[in-house]
């Protein structure tokens, strides 16, 4: 098979295609570490610690709700091995706590929440435990195993299950323990069979930071990574040897000139997990210190409109409630992106869709913009009903189809002259492409330049402007520091001498 049609045979599966169409979803960190002020407990700390007085997960739903999001996660157990449930597993829970004097199951309130509001619910497990008596020797895996079943079986459908990387069991002065991954996703396979197994696991990648950063080209269609040990590798234990082939800090994952080395290939849609604080856990000390609702929606239009899922945490504080600063960013923000995307501005016509361009391309280089393009481009025309004040677009591939997009541009048309307003690469399952400043114009053409094959396009949408909109450019610029070239050195050159 020639490899273009290799790389578009590679498509979503259900439960990644359902994911990757919502999109924006919570995450909520909350345990020991809220009362102890750390982000990191490291499990010695009394169960009677843990003493939420007024907890109320509704209140958490109606918080997520008013963002716009559509599902949460939560920590059942972080790193310091207190379990949120009433658990069989250990002593070391909620029902040694005077929550609810040793009654309460967090888990479970928080499942019927979700139910009541209409939210899909996930849990984050994490692998490493800091309390566990068994904790790097094998009994540890079966017991991790039985946690799981517990948190798969006694609360409903779960729709992400959310593995940690994350492990410092040298602090401890414990052995790292080897997970028993395959034993973990077959049990989650079994258990939940419409579950996504996220970070660590083969349905969903992170994307390689936790500071709210998406690559500018974001690809679906990777080379099959490691995926189990993606975060563990690439940041714990790091020295060239262990770096995975290809590891969540490549710059590139999946454009041909990577791919070309390469012989098997995924869909491996990514996960951006940020904070709407410093911390991933409550401290008073950062109530005044929350992200601007700039920065946030840049978070947002980079990942959600970037081919990317936006994961985004809300700690609850120590009463249990999610802090009132906090609720109210998260409604300001679930309002400025509807505002944002709200008005679509309506067609007159469009010509060229997903056909090739024997077409009016003259039109486009009036300006003198640019030199002619070759006739196997693809040109997607589209005449408004009016003269309409624009400053974004949204275009979505259809991805049962692979994803395709490689590069393209807008232009804007207005009083006969055609510009050039945005340049961009890939598109996927959803490109919010951002001007750098409003414009009129009477219509827009999108020129796809490189494609794998034709493109299959499902929707565009042009919006109205919204004249808050932050500055994209200020997060690209930092997106070209973190994302790393020599990584992605690394792992060609590897993969070329493995050949060898
Ligand atoms: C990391 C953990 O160490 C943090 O505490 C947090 O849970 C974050 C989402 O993942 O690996």
């Amino acid at each position: 098979m020639n490899a273009l049609d290799k790389y578009i045979s590679i498509v979503p599966s259900k439960i990644q295609y359902d994911l990757q169409k919502m999109g924006f979803y919570a995450f909520l960190h909350f345990g020991m570490n809220t009362f102890t002020n750390k982000e990191w407990d490291d499990g010695k700390e009394p169960a009677s610690t843990f003493n939420p007085t007024c907890l109320n997960t509704d209140q958490w739903c109606e918080a997520v709700k008013s963002a716009g999001m559509k599902a949460v996660i939560l920590t059942a157990k972080h790193h310091d091995g207190f379990c949120l449930w009433q658990t069989d597993t250990t002593e070391y829970s909620i029902k040694n706590s005077p929550y609810k004097d040793g009654k309460g199951d967090i888990v479970k309130e928080l499942a019927l929440s979700c139910k009541k509001y209409g939210l899909k619910f996930g849990i984050y497990l994490s692998p490493w435990d800091r309390n566990s008596e068994y904790y790097g020797t094998s009994k540890y895996n079966d017991f991790y195993i039985s946690q799981l079943t517990e948190l798969l079986t006694r609360y409903g459908d779960i729709f992400e299950v959310w593995l940690d990387g994350a492990c410092a069991s040298h602090l401890d002065g414990k052995p790292v323990q080897v997970y028993d991954f395959g034993r973990i996703y077959a049990t989650i396979r079994q258990l939940q069979p419409n579950c996504i197994i996220a970070n660590c696991g083969p349905d969903v990648r992170w994307i390689g930071n936790e500071g709210g950063l998406t690559r500018d080209c974001e690809w679906n269609v990777v080379p099959k990574f490691q995926t189990d040990t993606q975060k563990i590798m690439s940041k714990s234990q790091k020295n060239e040897d262990s770096v995975p082939l290809l590891s969540c800090e490549c710059e590139d994952l999946g454009s041909r000139n990577v791919l070309k080395d390469f012989d098997e290939f995924v869909w491996y849609p990514a996960e951006v997990d940020v904070s709407i604080r410093h911390g991933w856990f409550f401290h008073s000390a950062e109530n005044k210190k929350l992200r601007s609702l700039n920065n946030l929606l840049n978070i947002y239009y980079s990942s959600v409109g970037g081919n990317a899922m936006l994961l985004l945490n809300i700690p609850p504080d120590q009463r249990g409630l999610i802090h009132e600063n906090d609720v109210k960013l998260l409604k300001e923000l679930g309002e400025r992106i509807e505002s944002g995307l709200k008005t679509r501005i309506k067609f007159r016509g469009v010509r060229g869709s997903q056909e090739k361009a024997e077409y009016p391309i003259a039109n486009l280089l009036k300006g003198g913009v640019y030199s002619p393009v070759e006739s196997d481009k693809y040109v997607i025309d589209i005449d408004f009903k009016e003269v309409s004040k624009i400053d974004k677009v949204m275009i979505c591939e259809d991805v049962t189809h692979s994803q395709r997009v490689e590069s393209f541009e807008i232009f804007i048309k207005y009083k006969n002259h055609n510009k050039i307003v945005y340049k961009g690469t890939t598109i996927g399952m959803k490109k919010i492409a951002l001007f750098k400043k409003w414009t009129y114009a009477e219509g827009i053409t999108i020129l796809i330049r490189s494609c794998r094959r034709e493109p299959f396009i499902e929707d565009i949408a042009v919006f109205e402007a919204d004249e808050m909109l932050p500055k994209q450019h200020l997060v690209l610029r930092k997106i070209k520091k973190f994302f790393s070239k020599r990584a992605n050195q690394i792992a060609i050159k590897k993969q070329k001498n493995s050949k060898v």
